[in-house]
């Protein structure tokens, strides 16, 4: 049996098509169910639903053997107890830092100031202001990064941008792109190993069918 660990929404909509190519068909809809492990056309792969910031910590555990995670969240997990055998170019979007559109950050930046951060993605927003000598105050949240700029909280915000309309319609803009962000498929170390039989072709059918 392999367990496979996804959260509801635009990564399980986008890994759907993927699974589909390793002939899995999934066979309950995560939006009417209310199951929190979904069978599938195949006996022996089963799907659990976790939240997104969890399914690495499933998958290095073992309650999952394989799991589909943006880069975001693997970067704050770090890592440990997983390979990361595929990029499957899926969820795709961009890690930037924003400000108020008043607030003139280049300025801020060149003073040497001490520029107050919010962000969910603390480990990325050290590193990357760090590597950019850039002096900060990083303040942590667990959502909502919009709102910390429009309320005082902070000066600045790194998050997850797509479109741009969230930015937009908070009177925000992107000052700088830290990264690209996807999703990849993350394998339990010790699973790749005593369950290769099962993990191997499921890891090579899904490469086949990653759209570039
Ligand atoms: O939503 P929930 O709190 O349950 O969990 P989650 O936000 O961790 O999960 P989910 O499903 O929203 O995101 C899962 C993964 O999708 C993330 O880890 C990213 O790798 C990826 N992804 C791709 C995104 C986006 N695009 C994205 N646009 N995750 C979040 N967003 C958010 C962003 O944080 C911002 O609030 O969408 C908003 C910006 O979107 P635009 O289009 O207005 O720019
Ligand atoms: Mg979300």
């Amino acid at each position: 049996m392999i367990t496979l660990a996804l959260s509801k929404g635009r990564i399980f909509e986008e890994t759907l098509p993927l699974l589909r190519a390793a002939g899995i068909e999934v066979l309950e809809d995560p939006e009417t169910s209310r199951k929190l492990i979904l069978p599938t056309s195949r006996s022996d792969v089963r799907v659990v639903l976790v939240r997104a910031t969890d399914v690495p910590t499933y998958v290095q555990y073992g309650g999952a053997d394989v799991g589909v995670a943006g880069k975001d969240v693997l970067l704050e997990h770090g890592g440990s107890g997983l390979v990361q055998p595929l990029d499957l170019n899926i969820a795709r979007c961009r890690m930037s830092v924003a400000v108020r559109d008043d607030f003139d950050y280049a300025a801020a930046v060149q003073q040497g100031s001490r520029i107050r951060v919010a962000t969910k993605y603390t480990q990325v927003a050290r590193q990357h202001f760090a590597d950019k000598g850039v002096h900060v105050d990083l303040i942590k949240l667990y959502g909502s990064m919009e709102l910390a700029p429009l309320t005082g909280l902070a000066d600045a915000i790194v998050d997850l941008v797509s479109t741009g309309s969230t930015l937009k319609a908070n009177h925000l803009v992107e000052v700088e792109t830290i990264m690209p962000i996807s999703s990849r498929l993350v394998v339990n170390q010790t699973a790749l190993k005593t369950k290769v039989a099962l993990i191997g072709p499921l890891i090579q059918a899904i490469e086949a069918a990653v759209v570039p």
